[in-house]
């Protein structure tokens, strides 16, 4: 099957597209020392070439160049020697070139930037660089874009790099950023999918990401892992993710609510369902999802969080997602996992509401309460209506309960607040977070982001954040299915 499944996965191979973007520099004379800096107009995932003259002798030795690409300012700004984060430094996107001879020289890596800073540590006298030009690459086809009619300008502008984002992270495959880590994970993939639905809607490419997971899980007992690698072969993550784990069969699940595919839906369909039966293996005697059938859970990059309710909210998502997809095919599944469900939330009602306090401090959480828990409480169906919305809203303004810290946990944020009927309530956050970032001049969206404070960093080290983030793209989902005019609205049925 796993054969079979990389085969499906190379059949929906997108075609990558190349725009050519000239970048403008002054053509003078340079000597050792000497640094300027390019500015890409927006942010760009390509590759640089440029051109190596000289104004009076002909080079007599190789020009050495120390080329910086960066996403951010902050980047361009800072030493990358500096570096003290925890991921590997080659991240970092510097590279040393010697160029022998005049002419045009291609740098052969991939690098995602809006700015790029040449040093000439060492050349003969007088040379001259010209002709820079950034081959940006994206599987993103232009012309599928669908417009956007809504009249509020700050959610246009926040669409806008929304898009961008996505379109910068479209490769091979949905890569979660293409500076760093540069490959498929399931939480990132999900809400790309859905991102991509509402703007590019290139579902080949959701397809292609969906059959290499399941070649993954097909090949793991128990929970598949949270990432693959596909290029230039297959191999999987060494990282399982639970949360990620189920939310691969939500990804499934919506790829079929907006597809309408069944045979692919039911090609993948088993490994949905192994996922599912090591999760009800892995609920304790309380009924409560625990960690014990191996994997962790991510839910956020957030330190001190409790993640027992968080992560059981993820599971009954998961079962709640499940069971009404496998109504719609008349599957027989459906009433196994309405059942589960059933048991999974009244476990949550006796063991992580609390009913006294009428909140969710609990012993699985000792007693901490977050943001996240009372999201994926709501978003499990366990808390509902006005109670619901009273107890994320003291989460959010209780300094004490742990609060999101990345786009990807505020998405779910805001289809908590959508889920609850409050839109304008979500509108309104949508402008103050993703808003942030577009007032401070992003041109993509960021892997993590704490308005008031930037030097956040779940690596120690914000020089290695990612400032393209592929999980931070969703704005234009909400934008387009609930804040749009015309036919991209919600009534269109799709998900
Ligand atoms: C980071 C990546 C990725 C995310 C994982 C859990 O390494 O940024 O986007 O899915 O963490």
């Amino acid at each position: 099957m796993k054969e079979y499944y990389l085969k499906k996965a190379d059949e929906n191979l997108p075609k990558i597209e190349m725009e050519n973007i000239s970048v403008p520099n002054e053509a003078k004379a340079l000597n050792s020392g000497d640094s300027f800096v390019l500015d890409l107009g927006n942010h760009y995932v390509g590759y640089l070439s440029f051109v190596l003259g000289f104004a009076d002798y002909h080079p007599d030795a190789p020009t050495r160049l120390a080329i910086k690409f960066c996403e951010s300012r902050y980047e361009l700004e800072r030493d990358f020697s500096s570096y003290k984060g925890t991921l590997c430094s080659s991240w970092l996107q510097e590279q040393i070139v010697d160029v022998d001879t005049v002419g045009v020289y291609k740098m052969p890596r991939r690098y995602a930037a809006r700015y790029i800073k040449v040093t000439v540590l060492a050349s003969p006298k007088n040379v001259i660089l010209s002709d820079f030009t950034f081959s940006a690459v994206t599987s993103a086809k232009k012309e599928r874009l669908a417009p956007l009619e809504i009249s509020d300008p700050e959610l246009q502008s926040i669409d806008r790099v929304a898009v961008n984002t996505l379109k910068n992270c479209m490769h091979r495959v949905f890569e979660d950023g293409p500076k760093r880590d540069r490959r498929l994970w399931i939480g990132d993939l999900r809400l790309e999918a859905l991102a991509d639905y509402y703007t590019y809607d290139q579902v080949d490419l959701v397809r292609r990401c969906l059959y290499l997971f399941a070649a993954e899980g097909e090949c793991k007992d128990g929970f598949m892992r949270g990432f693959v690698y596909e290029n230039p072969e297959f191999f999987s993550g060494n990282w399982t993710l639970i949360d990620y784990a189920l939310l691969f069969v939500v990804s499934l699940c919506d790829y079929y609510l907006h597809t309408g595919d069944r045979e692919t839906f039911f090609d993948i369909y088993p490994i949905a369902k192994k996922q599912m039966e090591t999760a009800a293996e892995a609920t304790d005697q309380n009924g409560i999802i625990s960690t014990k059938k191996g994997g962790g859970a991510f839910i956020d990059w957030c330190e001190e969080l409790e993640k027992k309710t968080s992560l059981h909210g993820v599971y009954l998502y998961t079962l709640d997602t499940l069971y009404k997809t496998l109504q719609l095919l008349d599957h027989d599944d459906a009433s196994v996992y309405l059942s589960r469900y059933c048991e999974a939330r009244e476990a949550a009602l006796r063991h992580l509401y609390n009913k006294e306090n009428g909140n969710l401090e609990n012993a699985y959480d000792n007693y901490k309460t977050s943001v996240h828990s009372a999201v994926w409480m709501i978003l499990g169906g366990v808390l509902e209506g006005d109670e619901a919305f009273s107890i994320l809203k003291n989460a959010i303004d209780d300094e004490k309960s742990a609060k999101p810290v990345t786009p990807y946990m505020n998405h779910y944020l805001v289809e908590a607040m959508i889920k609850l009927g409050k839109k304008d309530i979500a509108a309104e956050h949508i402008k103050s977070f993703w808003g942030a970032m577009v007032r401070e001049g992003a041109d993509t969206f960021y892997e993590v982001f704490v308005p008031g404070k930037p030097d956040v960093s779940p690596y120690g080290d914000r020089l290695i954040n990612s400032m393209c983030h592929a999980w931070s793209c969703t704005p234009s989902y909400f934008i387009r299915k609930y804040f749009a005019c015309g036919e991209n609205g919600e009534e269109n049925g799709k998900i």
